[in-house]
């Protein structure tokens, strides 16, 4: 039995297939976690869900900033955009058994003690532990009656710095931006949204979130995260890694072979 995990498929169910298959993954043997963002921006929305609900219990994920845009977009409270293309997905007949199988998903998974899964990463003032516990807080609010007034205050860029004393939506909208959003950090605790360059292209005063100093990971612990595709997965650091390798941007896609600690990936090209 092998854990994959898998880096931003954004909809590219024949990039995916290809992937599982160059490993030769098995849903009767093998598990699959991804790091969110499993579809948003490319052309196979419907195909690549139905796929991922038909591995049942063999797959698992936490959510991106483009599956929580996809809930708003169902509940109406954000309206599509042509290049999100997610058209065929939203008028499968299937489609409310789809989003209620995402709103129970999470933004933070620890597949085993070691590491942590989110769509973005760490924020450098939590502990993992604190990351599943503010993660269990949103599942809470996304599997709950209330889970489109959730969504409803869900966007925006404040707070930006986190206070535990943080209520309500505020609270929320923090922690969903931490998990699905972040990137960049400026003075030590501050999240930016403007950058979404890689490091050595950003400007002085921003640092990745996982070059800032977390004094709460211990050298043992890892993260995995998605969302940054310029980054093309190089973090220069054995605590973080980036699985998002840029698939939809015609580079590649990327699984984390989580017991043999080895990295896959297809190229683009070579899967059209
Ligand atoms: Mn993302």
């Amino acid at each position: 039995m092998a854990t994959y995990i898998v880096g931003d498929i954004q909809a590219c169910f024949t990039g995916l297939v290809r992937l599982l298959d160059s490993v030769g993954f098995s849903a009767e043997r093998d598990k699959l976690i991804a790091v969110g963002d499993l579809i948003g921006r490319g052309p196979q929305a419907l195909e690549t869900i139905e796929y991922l609900y038909s591995l049942g219990d063999s797959f698992d994920t936490v959510l991106g900033n483009h599956d929580l845009h996809l809930l708003a977009i169902y509940s109406g409270i954000r309206k599509a955009k042509p290049n999100d293309k997610l058209d065929t997905l939203l008028s499968s007949k299937n489609i409310e058994t789809y989003i209620n199988w995402l709103r129970k998903k999470p933004l933070a998974l620890k597949p085993n003690e070691y590491k942590l899964v989110t769509h973005a990463g760490l924020y450098p003032k939590w502990s993992i532990k604190q990351a599943l516990a503010y993660s269990d807080e949103i599942s809470e609010q996304l599997t709950g009656d209330k889970w489109q007034t959730f969504l409803t205050n869900m966007y925006g860029n404040q707070p930006n710095v986190w206070d535990k004393e943080l209520t309500g939506a505020k609270r929320f909208r923090f922690i969903v931006n931490a998990l699905t959003r972040m990137r960049f950090i400026k003075g030590g605790d501050i999240l930016d949204f403007d950058c979404k360059a890689a490091p050595e292209d950003a400007s002085s005063e921003l640092t990745p979130w996982f070059n800032c100093h977390n004094e709460k990971l211990k050298n043992s612990q890892q993260v995995i995260f998605g969302h940054w595709a310029a980054l093309n997965g190089v973090t220069h650091t054995t605590q973080a890694t980036g699985l998002d390798t840029g698939y939809i941007w015609g580079n590649k896609l990327t699984l984390l072979d989580l017991s043999r600690n080895v990295k896959h990936s297809v190229k683009y090209k070579e899967t059209q």
